[in-house]
């Protein structure tokens, strides 16, 4: 089998959660020893929401502490920050400039997270754009992400074919890589809402790093539907469903292993042995991105990172460049 590119990348816009380790990181782990990997961690989305600067910085490292204690070996996939690789933000303006605002428009991210605010920033109207270009840099061919984000991808391939059709082919047009199960795990409050880091309700969503007394809270709290019985049903059992989901996706099992192992029990069990699931699954996480942490390493991974990346990128952004006419810089 031929190698293929892959990239993703997550906001360092909170703690991560379960979400994003189910939905994305799993599989940046599965993908890494078949294929040619980039693992970003994407600062430059992260603003289009207001951060406070210390957070930033330190949400910043976290998440690529934690890109390399779920798995991830810096010496086969490339870990890098996203505005450490300045060919992305210039990019990201070139294929602003070949977005057409009604693409944005229909963006249902956009129109979640701007919804009942008085001022959106430009920035986060926008940002499919500078995600796409993420994207389209790597010449990737595979880009692992949850549900939420099919519909970005999906302009970004329309755009890279905008592009080609306008300019000559110039980029690859990528594919999501979406997993079958656990592709959009649920808020824990709300089985019809996606669990997200930068919800205000912190008994929401579960972080990777939370302490095991905090996560069995968090379980025993959880909204569970009208009934008693363990069973999958997204329509009329979201909330079961979405426990389900996480137990078998941190156990190993599948979800009809699950169903039946809690057979005529009732939702009292089933959480007490969910919570203690979840610990177990990332205690070795939680353990090895201490280590991360104590031993300083991350800037060197961040550094030979961002060095493999931009030889990667400076090539598209000149390809680029000369392919819309602009008129190359002679030294
Ligand atoms: N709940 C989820 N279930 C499955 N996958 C999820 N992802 C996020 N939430 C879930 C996937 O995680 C990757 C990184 O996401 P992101 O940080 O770039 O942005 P997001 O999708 O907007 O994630 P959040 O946690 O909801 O962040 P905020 O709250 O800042 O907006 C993506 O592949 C995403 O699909």
């Amino acid at each position: 089998m031929t190698k293929q590119r892959v990239l993703s990348g997550i906001q360092p816009s909170g703690k991560l959660t379960l979400g994003n380790y189910i939905g994305a990181m799993k599989n940046f782990v599965a993908l890494q020893h078949e294929h040619d990997c980039f693992f970003m961690v994407v600062d430059l989305h992260a603003i289009t929401v207001q951060q406070e600067p210390a957070a930033l910085r330190e949400q910043s490292e976290a998440v690529a502490t934690l890109y390399v204690a779920a798995g991830l070996d810096p010496a086969q996939a490339s870990i890098f920050m996203q505005s450490h690789v300045p060919a992305h933000a210039e990019l990201g303006w070139l294929m602003t400039t070949m977005t057409y605002i009604g693409e944005l428009e229909r963006m249902t991210q956009f129109k979640d997270k701007s919804e009942g605010k008085e001022a959106v920033g430009a920035g986060l109207f926008v940002y499919p754009s500078l995600m796409a270009a993420d994207i389209l840099l790597y010449n990737t061919n595979l880009v692992p992400v949850g549900d939420d984000q099919k519909q970005h991808l999906e302009l970004t391939r329309d755009l890279a074919g905008r592009f080609n059709h306008r300019y000559g082919d110039t980029f690859v047009i990528p594919e999501p890589f979406i997993p079958k199960v656990g592709a959009r795990i649920m808020s824990l409050d709300d089985g019809t809402k996606k669990m997200s880091k930068s919800s205000p309700n912190a008994g929401s969503f579960i972080t990777l790093l939370d302490a095991p007394e905090d996560i069995r809270k968090k379980i025993s709290r959880a909204k569970t539907d009208l009934g008693r019985e363990v069973i999958f049903d997204v329509q009329n059992k979201p909330e079961v469903s979405n426990l389900m989901t996480i137990f078998a996706q941190c156990s190993g099992q599948t979800l009809e292993q699950v169903q039946s192992a809690y057979e005529g029990q009732g939702y009292g069990t089933f959480k007490k042995d969910l919570a203690e699931v979840v610990v177990q699954a990332l205690e070795p996480m939680q353990s090895k991105y201490a280590d991360i942490k104590a031993s300083g390493e991350i800037t060197r991974i961040l550094r030979d990172g961002a060095e493999r990346a931009s030889a990667v990128a400076e090539v598209t952004l000149r390809n680029v460049k000369e392919a819309m006419g602009f008129l190359p810089r002679c030294l």
